[in-house]
Parts: structure tokens; sequence; C-alpha cells
């Protein structure tokens, strides 16, 4: 049992850690990190990436440079750190015993740990790392396509496209960016495959700033596949949120649309590969 108290004794050093961190910065109390470290724990099916040879609370850091990281799990024994897109909230029954791991959510670990980052936000699949000039940067993580990949699922039921966001981030990962060719075949083939030459809300708006549009990760959105042949996109009465909508066999397919408007609507889903 010797490991257990390995286990205990780095799970009490970084709690000690946390406390000092929360106490400096945010007053006691309110870190609450404690209840999401569950020590014998180990979230299963959806770990992106791994670091070696790293300590519980390096872990933790990695996971909050990736955007799409919500929990990660540590083997106090071989020190790896694996990072996971689910987490025990949204995903309980991916939990499992694993005597030699802990997991945590990473909701509650204080962003002051991933130093000059805190305050970056990054691309869905992009990692923030600092330069030796100590300046955070967004790079592109190399991980999707390698280890994950995305899926996209056309919903049953119609809503408004913030509705929309809401059951997509609940649900899966996020409503539909479609931000390469690739993905933009992929999209056709999902909304091809439900049949329907209704409206299918994606996740990008200009409710920003009208005329420039961006997807719901913040990045711009870069291709353009509007329905020219359909005057799209004509901001008619306000239109903000962006669908897709087969007509006529054209095959750029990309309207504006008024956001209140409910609409089917296309979820993205982070799936490994195997
Ligand atoms: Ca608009
Ligand atoms: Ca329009």
């Amino acid at each position: 049992m010797l490991s257990k108290h390995i286990v205990d004794l780095q799970t009490g050093f970084v709690f000690f850690l946390l406390t000092l961190v929360c106490e400096i910065t945010l007053g006691s109390h309110t870190c609450g990190t404690e209840e999401r470290i569950l020590t014998g724990k180990y979230l299963q099916d959806s770990n992106f990436g791994h670091v070696k040879g790293v300590s519980l609370f390096r872990c933790a850091a990695e996971c909050l440079s990736y955007s799409i990281c919500r929990s990660f799990n540590f083997n106090n024994v071989t020190r790896l750190c694996s990072l996971n897109f689910e987490d025990n909230e949204r995903r309980p029954e991916l939990i499992t015993d694993d005597l030699f791991n802990v997991y945590s959510n990473i909701k509650g670990w204080p962003q002051l740990i991933s130093g000059p980052c805190k305050e970056k936000e990054c691309g869905t699949h992009e990692k923030c790392t600092v330069t030796r000039l100590g300046t955070p940067t967004c790079e592109n993580s190399g991980l999707y396509g390698r280890t994950y990949t995305s899926q996209f699922i056309v919903s049953t039921n119609k809503l408004t496209w913030n509705e929309s966001v809401e059951e997509c981030s609940e649900t899966y990962e996020t409503l539909a960016i479609v931000n390469t060719a690739s993905r933009y075949e992929q999209a056709t083939r999902a909304v091809e495959g439900k049949g329907t030459k209704d409206f299918v809300w994606l996740g990008a708006s200009d409710r920003k700033t009208e005329g420039t549009w961006t997807w719901v990760d913040g990045q711009p959105m870069g291709t353009d596949r509007w329905a020219r042949h359909d005057n799209q996109p004509n901001n008619f009465n306000e239109q903000d949120c962006l669908a897709y909508k087969v007509k006529n066999n054209q095959s750029n397919r990309w309207y504006d649309n008024s956001c209140s408007n409910k609409h089917y609507f296309m979820c993205e889903k982070y799936v490994l590969l195997k």
C-alpha cells in the first residue's frame, strides 16, 4: 500500500500549494479544488493527449493550456498525465476505479497556474504556449486528426441559435465549427444524410460586428460558402446567425438567418481515433 501513501502525500502537497495560491490570489475557501480531485478514480474513453513525467500540479497546468481539456487523470506511480475532452459531470458513466490514479475536473483550478496563458483565449484545437520572452501564444495543438476527430450530428428538434449553442455544449461539444473544406464536406454529408431542406444552424455569427463572421470559438470564419446565387448573406431584417440549407443542388449553402428563428442545428462531438 506504499503507493497509496505516495498518492496521499502528493495530493496533500498539491492541496497545500493550492490553498496558498487561493489565499494569495482569491481569498481563502474560494478555490474548492479539493472537491475536484478524486483519489483512486480514472476517466476513460476521452484521453486526447498525454504528458509523461510531470507533477500533478503541472498536469493541471497542461490541461488548462488546451482549449478542449475538461479534466485529467494523473498516475502517481508512472507520473503519466492524461488529458480528457470529457469530464465527470457531463459523463459520470466514464469514471472507473483505478488505485494508482487521481482524477480531477479542470473547473475550479485557478487559471493563475497556467502563467501568462491565463488571459489568453485560444481556438478550439489550439494550445497556449509561452515564448522565451514570456509572451503567451496560441498554436495548433497537433492532436486534432491524430488522436481525436469530430463527428457532426444534426438535431431532431428545432431551437433558436442561442438555444442551439447551449444544447450542443451541454450534450456534445459545441455548435458545429465548419472551418475547413473537409469539414464542409462532412457537414454536407450530415445534412444530406438527414434528408432535410430546412435551415440547419451552424456555429458562426456576425452579432458582434455586422459583416464580420466568427465561429463560436472566437476564430474568424475564413472559408466562404455563401449561397451567392441566392444573394447571401443579405442581412435581411438583421440576420446575424449562420445556417446551412440545401437548395437547387447548389454546392454553396450558407445563409445568414435571424437568430431568433427556430431551426434544426448541427452539433459537433469529439471522438477518439482508434
Ligand atoms: Ca448580419
Ligand atoms: Ca439571409
